[in-house]
């Protein structure tokens, strides 16, 4: 009763290569049709000659992720009906080719977000890290927002103040990229200039109109994943609370309690990523895994360390303030409980992100996706899994 381990794979330009997901053990991938663009239909043909790509390796296209939902959508403006249309269209093409989960997330402009790319742990490892007193030193002296001192405290922008004076050029530079060039699987980019912009015609929106808007795209989508049997997994927002001034409405878990419950479905479901559900000290993610469990259609297994002033580092798998063992123990039991009531028991997990380690020299991964880093997280969570199924009595 095992999940099905998998790894993320960014398609044929991706250094870690198929052969390496396998020789990693794992049976499935997961990966997106990053070249098209956001809002396209995924045509039928182009899916399966991926698909066909991976099954030749000997391994299995189980998890999209993602499939970008269009700016429109989320602001319901402009063109989003047509792009709902193609969404719609794109659930259908997937279904069709046999890809029954998809991914996808309600981020306003920007995906995941981290502030330092390569955060030097005391082993040497590389690690990705978030700083909110970083963020706040873009928001205010970078990007300069309108306002954008209130939303921070004053011993936050006392804190921002110090950092930003002690950042060069270079550093200016590289925090911006970092925020606005988009990590991978993101899908877009801005420069300073376009993102100020953009910026300014998104006051209207706050927590109430955006889960509006994701409601409203929910109704309309989960028929046509219904009739699919495509079961669809919104992805937390990461990190899990407003960036930028921007609202973020998939944080905690009332707030997925309520995307839910107000579109019940077999086919509208979450990924229960513990790395970005985790940061918040008020999420239980122990009681979520329970709570939530028919609901969890994939699950992003990463830990997290939280540090001060809103700060977090990417810790070890097994390391860190996401209590690991409880958590893949209540996703297990949830698998036996789906197995006992004769329905499709495995989900598909991948170890999320991963150290860069000096095996992982110098290969140019994208930021988060080291091979041997990963293998070293699905090793130790493919021991965890096995110690816990052992220790059931059934
Ligand atoms: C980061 C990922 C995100 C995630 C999307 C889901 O590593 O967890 O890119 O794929 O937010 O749509």
């Amino acid at each position: 009763m095992s999940f099905i381990q998998t790894l993320r794979w960014f398609g044929p330009d991706d250094p870690v290569t198929l052969d390496f997901v396998r020789q990693a053990g794992a049976s499935g991938v997961v990966t997106a049709l990053h070249h098209l663009r956001n809002g396209e239909v995924w045509p039928a043909d182009e899916i399966r000659v991926r698909k066909d790509l991976i099954e030749k390796k000997g391994l299995e296209w189980v998890v999209v992720e993602s499939v970008p939902v269009h700016e429109d959508i989320k602001t319901r403006t402009g063109d989003f009906s047509r792009y709902i249309d193609h969404f719609k269209q794109t659930i259908r093409n997937l279904g069709r080719e046999g890809i029954k989960i998809i991914c996808y997330n309600f981020m306003l402009l920007l995906d995941w977000t981290r502030t330092d790319l390569d955060y030097e742990l005391s082993t040497g490892a590389k690690a990705l890290r978030f700083s909110k007193i970083a963020l706040a030193s873009f928001d205010m002296f970078i990007l300069q927002r309108n306002q954008a001192q209130e939303d921070y405290t004053d011993d936050e922008i006392k804190l921002a103040q110090v950092y930003y004076s002690k950042q060069d050029a270079n550093d200016a530079e590289m925090l911006t990229k970092n925020i606005l060039a988009g990590l991978p699987g993101s899908e877009e980019s801005y420069s300073l200039e376009a993102f100020r912009n953009k910026l300014h015609t998104y006051n209207e929106y706050n927590d109430t109109t955006l889960q509006h808007n994701l409601l409203e795209f929910l109704k309309e989508i989960i028929p046509a994943a219904e009739e699919s049997d495509v079961r669809m997994a919104i992805h937390p927002d990461d990190p899990p609370f407003s960036i930028l001034g921007l609202p973020r409405v998939v944080c905690k878990r009332d707030q997925i309690y309520t995307l839910l419950k107000e579109v019940k479905s077999p086919s509208n479901g979450i990924t229960f990523c513990t790395g970005s559900l985790g940061v918040r000290p008020d999420n239980d993610l122990i009681r979520m895994a329970e709570e939530f469990g028919p609901a969890i259609h994939f699950v992003h297994l990463r830990n997290i360390q939280r540090e001060d002033n809103g700060a977090f580092i990417e810790s070890g798998h097994l390391e860190g303030d996401v209590p690991m063992y409880e958590v893949a123990k209540e996703l297990l039991i949830e698998m036996h409980k789906r197995k006992s009531a004769g329905m499709d028991d495995r989900i598909p997990m991948r170890p999320d992100h991963g150290h860069r380690l000096i095996a992982d020299g110098d290969l140019k991964v994208n930021p988060g996706y080291s091979g041997i880093g990963r293998l070293k997280g699905l090793a130790e969570l493919r021991g965890l899994e096995m110690g816990i199924e052992k220790s059931f009595v059934i």
